[in-house]
Formats: structure tokens, sequence, C-alpha cells
């Protein structure tokens, strides 16, 4: 039989209106339009930060090339990485501020954006108190960009309220690495991993979320090493453990606390190093002696002999890397399950040398950099606390204050929407975080953003967040501003800036600068450029635990990246922690931590009783306001999806594609299906970053870990139904509802 012959149209009916998609313009094609020049920066679309060469010309990113010579990536990328550049030039970008009018926004001039937002904020201090306005920061941000808007909320606006979207990430693995270390970094460098003999990977879809970090784990299997996988989800990387231990969501702890129980039952401690390095090893052990494997079989779902071969592998290796990330840590016991990875990795000594080490994965651009120098609401520079009367002192001296006005801790990100709901908070100033798609209970957050007084936001794209403020200020990409960054493994880096920001648009420090000046703070706020902020980070960090007294720019370009702490300008950084086996605690010794097993904040019932968990996919970033708008990642994967196993599906009568509904306590959401074998059979998994009525986060609960106030996004109880088509019923909250396709 003859074949129908190929033509473009039918190739685009198969693969989509985005393949062989030519901009208006056309592409900036090498041989017509070359490069005017490359600039060495880096990724802005997770916390791995790759190293990359932007291609600029006339003030615009027109491509990319590889920058081999950067250690960690050596010049790969992932399916987002490569597509990073496309962003910047998209017709949705903001070009000038914009202010609420009667109907929808209507462009503004930057006097009058600022002057208003500058009064509002003072009028609503005036009448309900400092406290009564809230600053909410982000982890995309540089690591100055994050110092300023510390110091603009606490000397500025003086507001104890200040937190960042950090606080849905990196603060269960935070919090449990500084009880056991009083640090809170990744303990290597990730040369260590391929040095490794056993891999641990806990709740981290290496593959799709850490793609680079894919390639120092199979060196590491090449080498000979044993991998391990604990997650509900038989992800890429699983495909090739050698244990797979497919735990019920929310179980790690237990999971956790049977291997090191088997451990000690059989001996595979290392005496030494407990004695010498650590405290409070006994009552641990005391802790872990009802978690024999059967039991834990029991609750976890993972057969005996699968826990009790892990316990052996990781018990006779003294080079065992532990990686962990969401999964383990997007739980209300999140900083207890870190502690249990922490714990074990004592017993067996499994610290301070080369290829052994627990660490977390950390997870947005400058996830690392941004939750050290103080936009955390506890938190000063340098990782100091806020209570801390010598680092109030410290801080309090740079910045020309008295330690007395320094505000005290103020609420985290969830509880300052919390406060909004109930009325205490009346205004919010955001700068770089999406709460509508990326906060749990997403009703909830939208009922306490219509009810705030004032609202000025920061961002390049109208966010689904930013539909609801009454300023909106047009921002600056990564790209636009010089900094510098902070990448999973500890190592700081630059972020060079490749072109100013477009249109009217501003960089994001002179925005805040300009309002503590408008603020009348003029005097504490002498930055004219990202560098001067750097000069003072350096000295109110100095002598910190994050001490970055002697990183430079210069000096980062000089050693591509310099691992912290780097107390002096001759200090080469300290790539692996604690390789004199002293910890930045009081005593100087690791802390063994007791963890204690409680349920889930959402529990199953009979009414619900399928566990939801949420993440990631491949080609899509957090809340999607960026890899949403990048047609080539939109075709990847274009909508959500509930992955469900096909024994489940069965038992509903959903086949492959069929729409359903899942329901939770809080509200429902209608999917496609996606039937596939890697899930149990007793969860259901929906990736979270699409807004409105495909938001995951309608389903998700406000419950969050005591310590680190992180919420569960990983365990919710749900049902589910075969449906009949999408949800049609008119969704007026779905106002904020934008796919942003097409452009780039
Ligand atoms: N493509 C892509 N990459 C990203 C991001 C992105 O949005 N897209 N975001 C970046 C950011 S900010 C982050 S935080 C990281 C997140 O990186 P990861 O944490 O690796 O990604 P998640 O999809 O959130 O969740 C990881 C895994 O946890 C599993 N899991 C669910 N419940 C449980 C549980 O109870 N226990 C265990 N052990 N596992 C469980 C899920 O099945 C999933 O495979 O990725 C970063 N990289
Ligand atoms: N259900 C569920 N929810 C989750 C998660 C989950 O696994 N499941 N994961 C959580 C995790 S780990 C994270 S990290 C959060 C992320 O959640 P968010 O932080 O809310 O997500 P982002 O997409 O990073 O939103 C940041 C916003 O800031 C803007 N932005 C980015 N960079 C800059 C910048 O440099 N300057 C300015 N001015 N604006 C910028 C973007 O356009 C975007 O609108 O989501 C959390 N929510
Ligand atoms: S792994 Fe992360 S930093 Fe590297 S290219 Fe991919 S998204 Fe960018
Ligand atoms: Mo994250």
């Amino acid at each position: 039989m003859a074949k129908a012959p190929l033509s473009e149209e039918l190739l685009k009916e198969q693969f989509g209106p985005h393949l062989n998609y030519v901009p208006p313009g056309g592409w900036k094609n090498e041989s017509v339009h070359p490069a005017e020049k490359l600039v060495k920066t880096h990724c802005c679309f997770c916390g791995q930060q790759c190293g990359i060469q932007l291609k600029v010309r006339e003030n615009k990113i027109i491509g990319f090339e590889p920058w081999e010579e950067f250690p960690f990536n050596r010049g790969m990328l992932c399916p987002k990485g490569v597509k990073r550049y496309m962003q910047g030039g998209h017709p949705d970008r903001l070009l000038h501020p914009l202010m609420r009018a009667e109907s929808g926004f209507r462009p503004a001039t930057w006097d009058e954006a600022l002057d208003v937002t500058a009064r509002r904020l003072r009028e609503i201090q005036d009448k309900y108190g400092k406290d009564a306005v809230a600053v909410y920061g982000g982890a995309s941000l540089s690591t100055e960009k994050s110092y300023l808007l510390g110091k603009f909320a606490r000397v500025a606006l003086g507001t104890r309220h200040i937190d960042y979207n950090g606080r849905l990430c990196m603060v269960s693995a935070g919090t449990a690495y500084k009880l056991a270390f009083g640090v809170d970094r990744s303990t290597i460098p990730w040369s260590d991993i391929p040095k490794a003999e056993v891999l641990f990977v806990i709740g981290a879809n290496v593959g799709d979320c850490a793609p680079i970090t894919t390639d120092y784990i199979w060196r590491g299997r090449d080498n000979g090493a044993r991998l391990i996988v604990a997650d509900p989800r038989m992800t890429p990387i699983t495909r090739n453990a050698d244990l797979y231990l497919p735990l019920r969501p929310g179980t790690d702890l237990v999971l956790l606390m049977s291997i090191l129980h088997v451990i000690l039952r059989e001996g595979l401690q290392d005496r030494t190093f407990i004695d010498r390095y650590t405290t409070g090893f006994n009552a641990v052990a005391e802790s872990v002696r009802a978690y024999d494997p059967q039991t834990a079989a029991e609750q976890t779902g993972v057969p005996p002999e699968s826990i009790e071969r892990a316990a052996r592998w990781i018990g006779k290796s003294r080079k065992v890397v532990f990686l962990h990330a969401r999964g383990l840590e997007h739980q209300s016991k999140g900083v207890e399950n870190c502690l249990a990875v922490i714990n074990i990795a004592l017993a067996t000594g499994n610290l301070g040398h080369e290829g052994s080490g627990p660490t977390m994965i950390t997870g947005q651009g400058n996830g690392q950099g941004g939750r050290e120098h103080g936009q955390k609401c506890d938190q000063l520079p340098g990782q100091r606390s806020l209570t801390d009367p010598a680092a109030r002192e410290h801080v309090a001296k740079v910045w020309g204050i008295r330690p007395e006005d320094l505000p005290q801790p103020g609420y985290s990100a969830e509880e300052i929407m919390e406060a909004i709901h109930w009325g205490e908070i009346k205004a919010l100033l955001s700068l770089c975080f999406n709460p509508l798609v990326s906060l749990p209970d997403a009703n909830f957050t939208r009922e306490a953003l219509s009810r705030l007084e004032f609202f000025g936001i920061v961002d390049f794209f109208l966010s689904e967040t930013a539909h609801h403020a009454d300023v909106v200020l047009a921002g600056s990409l990564q790209e636009e501003e010089d900094g510098i960054g902070c990448s999973a493994e500890g190592r700081v880096i630059h972020w060079q800036k490749s072109v100013d920001p477009p249109g009217d648009a501003r960089c994001d420090s002179a925005i805040i600068v300009d309002l503590a000046h408008r603020l009348g703070k003029a005097a504490f706020f002498p930055f004219g450029n990202p560098a001067d902020i750097l000069e003072e980070l350096r000295e109110a960090s100095r002598g910190g635990v994050a001490d970055y007294y002697g990183i430079t720019y210069q000096k980062i370009d000089e050693m591509k990246g310099v691992f912290w702490p780097c107390p002096t300008p001759e200090h080469p950084g300290t790539p692996r922690l604690f390789e004199d086996m002293k910890f930045y605690t009081n005593d100087q010794k690791a802390h063994f931590q007791v963890t204690q097993w409680r349920p889930s904040g959402d529990p199953l019932d009979d009414q619900y009783p399928i566990y939801l968990t949420t993440g990631r996919v491949v080609s899509q970033y957090l809340s999607g306001t960026q890899t949403r708008r990048i047609g080539a990642l939109v075709d990847q994967y274009p909508e959500p999806r509930a992955e469900i196993h096909p024994r489940l599906a069965q038992q509903h009568g959903i086949a492959d594609g069929d729409w359903v509904t899942v329901q939770s306590r809080r509200d429902r959401v209608t999917l496609r299906s996606m039937v596939v074998k890697t899930i149990r059979p007793d969860t259901v998994f929906i990736p979270y970053h699409w807004p409105g009525i495909r938001s995951a986060n309608r389903l998700t609960h406000r419950t969050l870990d005591p310590r680190s106030k992180i919420p569960e996004f990983k365990v919710s109880a749900c049902n589910i139904a075969k449906a009949s088509g999408p949800d049609t019923e008119p969704d007026d909250r779905n106002a904020e509802h934008s796919d942003g396709k097409g452009g780039a």
C-alpha cells in the first residue's frame, strides 16, 4: 500500500503547532545574526545551577552555548536548561508598572506606582501597627536581592513578618541539619557522589528534577556503587536501582528507623565514630527498638527483606551518600524524616570523609543562597538566628541601627497567609512568589488574598497571584542583574548580567532600594548596584556560620565557584564540611536526635481511601509562570495528568486518557488520567505546575511540620471517580487562569 506523503501540516497535526515553529522575525540564526557576546552564567531553573553561556545580541538573549569548563555540569544541560534562554523575549513580559483600575489593570509610571505603594504601606502601618505589613521573598532571587529584602523588611518597614517561598521547599532539611550539625548546607560537594559505595536516594525524583545529578549517580554506579531508591513511584532513576523500596506516602520515618534498628541489631554501627564525634546516641538507639522490619513492613508496605538488605548495605559501608529531596521533606514530619537519615549516617560513621555523607538536593535556582542571609522569618545574614543577642548586635552594627530596633521573629510563609485570612496582616509586598499556585489549599489562599487592604507584587510576568494585586511592579529576570547564587552543593557562583531589563522594567534591587528611599530610609540603603549590596552582605555574614566574607565576584570567576564557609579573602573555600570532625554546634559534636512517628495531617478513611501525592514533571518548573510560557516545554507536558496504577484504574473503570475527578477534603479537580505501572496502586500523583481548575493545590491541606513549618504537599487523602469530561461548571475563581501558551 502506498504511503501517504508526509506534509508539514500532517506533522503539525501529529506533533502539535510548535513543530518547526518560527518566531516572528525568524530565529536569530548564528550565520545571519552572530552573537555580540557570550556571557558565562547559570541556568535559572533549579538548584543544580548548571553553567551556561548566553548568547547576546542587541540587548536580547538569542540563544546559548554550553560552558564546558564549568566543573559541575561540564556543558551538559537538561530539557529546561536548553530552553532557559527563551523566556525573556516572551510577549507577556511586563514592561512597565500596572495599577488596579475599575476593571483590570492600567499602565502606570514608576513614580506613581512606587509612591502609591510606599504611601499605602505607611498608612496601613500607621493605622494597624508595623506588623500589619508582611513581605514575601523568593529563592529564585540572587543572594544580594534576598539579603536586601530581609534588611528592607526589618529596617525600612520595621515589620516582624518576612518569609519566602523556600518555606515550601528546603526548610525541613535545613531545620534538621541545623539541629544535628549546626549548619544548613549539603555536607558534601557533588564530586563525592561518584566515590560512594552505596547511594541511598529517598524521596527524590533525580531523573526529572535534578537531571544533571543523574550523571553523578551513573558515574557512581560505573564505579560499582549500589543504588537504593525509596519512593512510592518508580521514577526514571529507579529503573536502574539495585534495590527499590516502594513505600507508602508518609511512612519514611518508619522505614528509616527500621533500617537503623537492623544496623544496631546486627552490630554494624561505628562505635568509635559515635563515641568521639557525637552525642545522643543511646536515646536514639532506644527509640528504634520497636521498629523491627516485620512491624515496619506492615506500615510502610516495603518487604522486611528489603529493609534488611538496605540496612546491611548501608551498615557495612563507610562510603554511603544519602540524597533526599521533597518526597522526604514535604511532610508534617519532614524534619524528623531528615533527622532519621542523619541518625543513620552518624551511627555508621558516614560523614566527614570522601564519598560519604547525607545531603539534601536543593530545589530552587538559589534555594541554598536564598536561605542563608535573612529573608527567613527567624534569620539574620550568615545563617544567624534572629533571637541570638550576639547576632543581633553584629548585624545591627553593620546596618547602623540599635539591636533593640531589630524586630523579633515573625510568621512563616503559610502562617502569613493565615494571618492575612484572619485579618491580622493587612498588606503584603511580594517579590518572586506565586502563592496562589504554590501554597496548599488554594481556595483558602484565594480568599486570603481578597482580604488584603493593599497588595503590591514585583514580577516579570503577570502571575496568577498578581491578578489579585493593587500594584504590579515590573521587575527583572535573573540575567538582567549581576548577582551571586549558591548551588545545591554549596558552591557560590556568579550570575553575570547579560542584558538590561526591557522597556520600562527595572532591576528588582533598584525597585526595593527606591521603595526604601520613599519610606524615608535612604540613609540605610545607599546601594547603587548589586556589588554595593554584596560588600555589605560580606560584612553582615562575617563570623556567621554561612561566612561569605572571603567571597567576591572576581574570586568566584577565577575559581569557577567558591564553597562557603569562606571567612577570609585568602581562604580557598570549604567543599566538604566537617573534615576536621568539628561541627557547628555548641560542643562541636554532631547531635543524634530522637524521632517520633505521628500520622499525616490528612489521614485516609473510608471516604478518602487513596493517597494523593504531588510534585513535578521534567519539562515544567514550579508554579509554571515561567515554563508554561515556553512553547517547546508546554508541548512536552501540556496539562497535568493524574498518574494511576492499572489496578486502581480498573477498579474505577478508568482507561488511560479518561477524565478522572480527584476529590479531597478541600475540593476536587478533574484531569485526564495517566495509567502507569510505575506508581503504588494505593496512590495517585498529580504535578502541581498549573493554576485554576487544574491546580493540584486545590486538593492539598494546610498541616505544617511544627518545627520547619513546611506544608505536607506529599501526603493527602483522596478518592477518585471516572468523569465524562473536564469540569465545565462556570468557575469564576478561575479568573486568574492564564496559560501563557505560544510566544517563545
Ligand atoms: N523539572 C523540574 N525540576 C525541578 C523543579 C521543577 O519544578 N521541575 N523544581 C525544583 C525544586 S524547587 C525542587 S524543590 C526540586 C524537587 O525535586 P524532587 O523532590 O525530586 O521532586 P518532587 O516531584 O517534588 O518529589 C520527589 C519524589 O517524591 C516522591 N514522593 C511522594 N511522596 C513521598 C513519600 O511519602 N516518601 C518518599 N520517600 N517519596 C515520596 C514522588 O513520587 C517524587 O518522585 O526539583 C527542582 N527541580
Ligand atoms: N502541591 C504542591 N505544591 C508545591 C510543591 C509540591 O511539590 N506540591 N512544591 C513546593 C516547592 S518545593 C516550591 S519551591 C514552591 C515554589 O512555588 P513559587 O515560589 O510560588 O513558584 P515560582 O514559580 O518560583 O514563583 C515565583 C514567581 O516569581 C517570579 N520570579 C521568578 N524569578 C524572579 C526574579 O528573579 N525576580 C522577580 N521579581 N520575580 C521572579 C516568577 O515569575 C513567579 O511568578 O512550590 C511549592 N508548592
Ligand atoms: S539541571 Fe537544573 S540548572 Fe541544570 S540545566 Fe536543568 S534546570 Fe537548569
Ligand atoms: Mo522547591
